[in-house]
């Protein structure tokens, strides 16, 4: 079974002590799946590659320590939300204060007891899984399921700053379903929401770059960021989403320029900066968008 089809929760243990990743791994694994590292290096590869809901972390280690550890997990941007407990030696308030201020939610002393253990592990995955509905419902747009507004604008700004720090370029592109008015005037508002999540659920399979993102931008309108892409590479691509998803051949019998759903769309191709806004550069593929509806919809303007 994948870690996607399980609803058991996924705890990373890291300890250079074998018998403690044992002992521990051995209480846990009632309650959750368990992943061991025998060092903070080993342990940052797992967090990173597993994105495990919680990590129990040793502070005392040759190499690199857990106090430093932490700051490299909370750093990534793929770890950073992942909660921490150390479970140490340390047991002074100094070195609790320290690991808290890191960022860490829990700390506990050793020599640890099993139900202590246990019942903090399993408080703090319950946080957890309460964290990420409440994210979840703060970003996901319920009607297609993909990436809403509020996440598109935190995106967009973490996209840009680190396009500006690399000095890469980014794409972006405005998408809108041609004629979609006159689809809910004959098929319903029903149908046409089906629709929307069709084409939503085709132009996500479509990106099949980790770092590409879309969301809904607003009722029959999506917006696409295509980071680190040339232009010729980002044309190609929106180029295929929009003639694939006339193969879909979503039937609309009221469109003058086709049989089917269609989609216009404008993109921009820019090397960020820290001087531009990038709403700037979304408004000009928006303008581009507006040409190509302009043009006889249906086509790519950029
Ligand atoms: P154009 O080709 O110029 O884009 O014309 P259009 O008819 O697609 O655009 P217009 O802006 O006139 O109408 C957009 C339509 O999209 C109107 C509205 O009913 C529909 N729409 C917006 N959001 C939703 C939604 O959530 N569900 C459904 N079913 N329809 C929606
Ligand atoms: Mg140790
Ligand atoms: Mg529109
Ligand atoms: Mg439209």
């Amino acid at each position: 079974m994948t870690r996607s089809q399980s609803t058991r929760q996924q705890v990373l243990i890291i300890d250079d002590q074998k018998t403690n990743l044992k002992i521990l791994g051995d209480i846990l694994r009632q309650d959750v799946d368990v992943t061991l590292a025998q060092s903070a290096e080993q342990g940052l590869r797992k967090a990173i590659e597993f994105q495990p809901d919680l990590i129990l972390l040793d502070v005392l280690m040759p190499d690199i320590n857990g106090f430093e550890l932490i700051k490299s997990l909370k750093h990534h941007a793929h770890t950073s939300s992942i909660p921490v407990i150390f479970i140490t030696a340390l047991s002074d308030t100094n070195h609790e204060e320290q690991g808290l201020r890191l960022g860490a939610c829990d700390y506990i002393y050793k020599p640890f007891h099993a139900t202590i253990v246990q019942a903090r592990v399993r408080l703090h995955l319950q946080l957890s899984r309460q964290r990420k509905l409440l994210e979840q419902l703060a970003h996901i747009d319920p009607l297609t399921g993909i990436a809403n507004r509020r996440k598109y604008d935190q995106v967009l700004e973490q996209l840009w700053r680190s396009a500006t720090r690399q000095h890469s370029h980014l794409s972006l592109v405005m998408l809108d379903i041609d004629h979609f008015k006159e689809f809910n005037d004959h098929y319903g508002h029903a149908a046409g929401d089906k629709v929307l999540h069709q084409v939503a659920t085709h132009l996500k399979q479509t990106l099949r770059r980790p770092n590409d993102f879309i969301a809904r931008y607003g009722g029959e309108e999506f917006v696409i960021l295509l980071p680190d892409s040339d232009e010729e590479g980002s044309r190609q691509l929106i180029e295929h989403c929009l003639s694939s998803i006339e193969q879909l051949q979503l039937e609309h019998g009221y469109s003058p320029i086709s049989d089917y759903i269609t989609l216009s769309a404008g993109g921009i191709s820019c090397a960020a900066t820290q001087d531009e806004d990038p709403n700037d550069v979304l408004k000009r593929a928006d303008d581009m968008l507006y040409k190509a509806k302009q043009s006889g919809k249906n086509q790519l303007m950029w």
